[in-house]
C-alpha cells in the first residue's frame, strides 16, 4: 500500500474518535492518493466545481440565464437506481423479508471489501459528515459518507446539512451511519448497494447515480432509518410533506407517499388553480418524511433532507412554475439535453434541443433528448414556496396521509380509509406502473406498498405490523387517503388534469379532516360524490368524472385477490389485523 505516512488524513479537531478510526480503516483498504475532510463551505464547493469544470466532468451552462449552474452527464449505463443489485444484509434472511434481496452480512462484507480494496488508488477520498433533519432536532440522525466522487460531494452538500456542524453533532450523539461509496469502474456487473441495518452501515460500489450514490437519501434516510424507526417507535417514509394554507386562514400539514416519479415533487410545490384564490401550498419536503408520535397523540413529521433531487422531464412553467423558477440558478443538472444556447432542456419545455443527454448532436432517432430520469439538484432554500416549518426541531403535526400510485385503470381519483387500520391496508395495497426512476421496464404494474417497495429496510410483514402499532399510539391520528392522478381513457389521455388542480381533491380531504365534507360509503372506502368536489372551471371530458369516481366491483375483486396472493408471500408473519381488513373489504365487495 506504500507510503501511508505521507497520506495520513488530518481530521478536523473535534472529529469523534469512532469516525477517525473508521476513516483510517477505509483509507487503508481503498488506498487513496489523498483524504479530504469536507467542511461544507461555499469555498470548498466552488473549488470542487472549478476542478470538475476543468477536467470536463462538469459543463458550464448559459451563465446569463442559468447562473452558477452546471451539467453532469453520468455514464449511459448508470442513469437510475438499480434494484436488482440492492441488498439488505441482515443476520436472519427472514428479517429482510421477501420484499428485499438478501445476502448474509459476512459474505456481503467480503464481496464489497474485495471490490473496495485499492479502489481509490490515485483518487481523492472525501469524508463527508452530514445530518439528516434540522441540526438541532431530536429526530435528526447523522451519517458520514466516504466517497471518491466529487459529484457526490456537491450533491450531498445540497441534499443534506453537510460539514462541520454535522461532525459536531456526531460527537454529541456518539453514533452515526457509516456509508462507504466508490464509483469504481462503473462496470454493471461490479455494481452493488449493500445495507447492513444491524450495523448502521452502507456499502455502495460501481454507480455514481442518485439514490445509488447519495447515501444520505434512500440508503440512509429510508432503508437504514426504517429499521431504526421500527426499533425506536417511529416511521421513515417515502413521502412529500406540505403545509396547505386555506383562504379561511387554517394551515394543515399533509404527507403523501407516491412511488418514484409519480408526482411527489410536483404536489409538494403545487400552485393553486386560478379558481382557488387564497389557497397556498408550501413545501416542507418532496421525497422523504420521518414521522413520530408526539406527546399530544398527534403524528409529527420532519423532512430529513435539505434539497431536492427532482425529475426534470415534464417540469415547465405550466406544470410546476415554482420548480421551474427554482432551477434557474445554482443548480446541478444531471443527464438533461442542451439547447444551442447552452440552456438545459428536457421533454415538456418549449424550444429545441441541440445536444442530447449523452452529449451527441440531437437526433430524434436516438430517442428522447433528455434522459427520462434526468434530474436537477437544488437547495430547498431556492424554492419560492419553501416552508420555514421545515426547520422546526419538533416537526409539524400531520392532518392527513395520502397514498397514491400511477394506474391507468381501476384506482379512483380519491377515496378515504375508514380508520387507521383500514388505511394501513390501503397503503399496503398501493400498486403502480414502473417509471424510469429505476433501471428496468417502464409502465409495468407492480405492487409498491406505501411506495416503499424499493426502500423498506426490513420485512414488509413486520413493517405493516409496525404501522398498525404506531396507529395504536395516536389518540388523534391523521386521516388516511388514496389518490390516483393518472387514470387514462382508451386512447391513453389523462382523465384528470392533475398538477395544480389536484388541490381540488386536497380541499375535499381537508374538509373531511375538519368534519365539513360529506362522503359516501363504498366497498373500498369513503368517496366524494361529484358535488362534493369543486370542479368549477374544469374542462373534463364527458363521463370522465363518473369514471374517476367509480368503483368497478368485478375489477376490484380481482385486485383484492392479487393483494391476498401478495400477502401470502409473507406467511404467518403477516399481521392478522391486516388480513382481517382485507377480508372485510372483500366481504363488502360481495
Ligand atoms: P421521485 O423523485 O422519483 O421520487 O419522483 P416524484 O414522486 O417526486 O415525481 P415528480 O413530481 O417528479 O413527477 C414525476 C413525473 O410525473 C413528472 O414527469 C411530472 O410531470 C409527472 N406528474 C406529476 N404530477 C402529475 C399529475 O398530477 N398528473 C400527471 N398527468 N402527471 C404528473
Ligand atoms: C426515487 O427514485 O424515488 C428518487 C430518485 O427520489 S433517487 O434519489 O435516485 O432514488
Ligand atoms: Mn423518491
Amino acid at each position: 500500500m506504500g507510503e501511508p505516512s505521507l497520506r495520513v488524513p488530518a481530521p478536523p479537531s473535534g472529529a469523534p474518535e469512532a469516525v477517525d478510526r473508521w476513516v483510517e480503516a477505509v483509507r487503508r483498504l481503498t488506498d487513496p492518493a489523498r483524504v479530504h475532510w469536507c467542511t461544507g463551505s461555499e469555498a470548498e464547493a466552488a473549488e470542487l466545481t472549478a476542478a470538475m469544470l476543468a477536467s470536463g466532468e462538469l459543463e458550464r451552462l448559459n451563465e446569463e440565464r442559468f447562473p452558477r449552474s452546471v451539467l453532469y452527464r453520468s455514464n449511459p449505463n448508470d442513469v437510475a437506481r438499480v434494484e436488482q443489485v440492492t441488498f439488505v444484509c441482515t443476520r436472519r434472511e427472514a428479517d429482510a423479508g421477501p420484499n428485499n434481496h438478501w445476502l448474509a452480512p459476512d459474505a456481503a462484507h467480503r464481496r464489497m471489501d474485495d471490490l473496495f480494496r485499492g479502489a481509490m488508488r490515485g483518487r481523492t477520498m472525501y469524508v463527508l459528515p452530514y445530518c439528516m433533519g434540522p441540526i438541532d432536532s431530536p429526530y435528526a440522525r447523522c451519517g458520514v459518507e466516504i466517497t471518491d466522487s466529487a459529484y457526490v460531494v456537491l450533491n450531498m452538500r445540497i441534499m443534506t446539512r453537510m460539514g462541520s456542524a454535522a461532525l459536531a453533532r456526531i460527537a454529541r450523539d456518539g453514533s452515526f451511519v457509516r456509508g462507504l461509496h466508490s464509483t469504481g469502474e462503473l462496470d454493471p456487473v461490479r455494481r452493488f448497494i449493500m445495507h447492513f441495518p444491524e450495523e448502521l452501515t452502507i456499502k455502495s460500489f460501481g454507480s455514481g447515480y442518485g439514490g445509488n450514490a447519495l447515501l444520505g437519501k434512500k440508503c440512509h434516510a429510508l432503508r437504514i432509518a426504517s429499521w431504526q424507526a421500527r426499533d425506536e417507535g417511529w416511521l421513515a417514509e417515502h413521502m412529500l410533506l406540505v403545509a396547505i394554507d386555506s383562504p379561511a386562514g387554517e394551515t394543515h400539514y399533509v404527507a403523501a407517499a407516491f412511488p418514484s416519479a409519480c408526482g411527489k415533487t410536483n404536489l409538494a410545490m403545487l400552485i393553486p388553480p386560478a379558481k382557488m384564490p387564497g389557497w397556498r401550498v408550501r413545501t416542507i419536503g418532496d421525497d422523504i418524511a420521518w414521522l413520530h408520535p408526539g406527546p399530544d397523540g398527534r403524528l409529527f413529521a420532519i423532512n430529513p433532507e435539505a434539497g431536492y433531487f427532482g425529475v426534470a422531464p415534464g417540469t415547465n412553467s405550466k406544470s410546476n412554475f415554482n420548480a421551474y423558477e427554482m432551477v434557474r440558478h445554482d443548480t446541478i443538472f444531471t443527464n438533461v439535453a442542451l439547447t444551442a444556447d447552452r440552456e438545459p432542456w428536457w421533454e415538456g419545455l418549449d424550444g429545441r434541443p441541440a445536444i442530447d443527454w449523452q452529449g451527441r448532436r440531437y437526433d430524434p432517432s436516438n430517442g428522447a433528448a433528455a434522459h427520462p430520469n434526468s434530474r436537477f439538484t437544488v437547495s430547498a432554500r431556492q424554492n419560492p414556496c419553501y416552508a420555514t416549518e421545515a426547520e422546526l426541531a419538533a416537526g409539524v403535526p400531520i392532518s392527513a396521509i395520502v397514498f397514491g400510485g400511477r394506474r391507468r385503470t381501476l384506482a379512483p381519483l380519491v377515496y378515504e380509509a375508514r380508520d387507521w387500520r383500514h388505511g394501513v391496508l390501503v397503503g399496503a395495497g398501493v400498486a403502480s406502473e414502473t417509471t424510469a426512476a429505476a433501471a428496468g421496464q417502464v409502465g409495468v404494474l407492480r405492487r409498491d406498498p406505501m411506495a416503499m417497495k424499493p426502500f423498506c429496510g426490513y420485512n414488509f410483514a413486520d413493517y405493516w405490523g409496525h404501522w398498525l402499532s404506531v396507529g395504536e399510539r395516536l389518540s388523534r391520528p391523521p386521516r388516511l387517503f388514496h389518490v390516483n392522478w393518472f387514470r387514462q381513457d382508451a386512447d391513453g389521455r389523462f382523465l384528470w388534469p392533475g398538477f395544480g388542480d389536484n388541490l381540488r381533491v386536497l380541499e375535499w380531504m381537508l374538509d373531511r379532516v375538519a368534519g365539513r365534507a360529506s362522503a359516501r360509503e363504498t366497498p373500498i372506502g369513503l368517496m366524494p360524490a361529484r358535488e362534493d368536489l369543486d370542479l368549477d372551471g374544469l374542462a373534463l371530458a364527458a363521463g370522465a368524472i363518473d369514471e374517476l369516481l367509480g368503483v368497478d366491483r368485478l375489477a376490484w375483486r380481482s385486485e383484492l385477490e392479487q393483494l391476498a396472493a401478495e400477502f401470502d408471500r409473507y406467511g404467518a408473519r403477516l399481521p392478522a389485523a391486516l388480513r382481517a381488513e382485507l377480508n372485510d373489504v372483500a366481504r363488502r365487495l360481495g
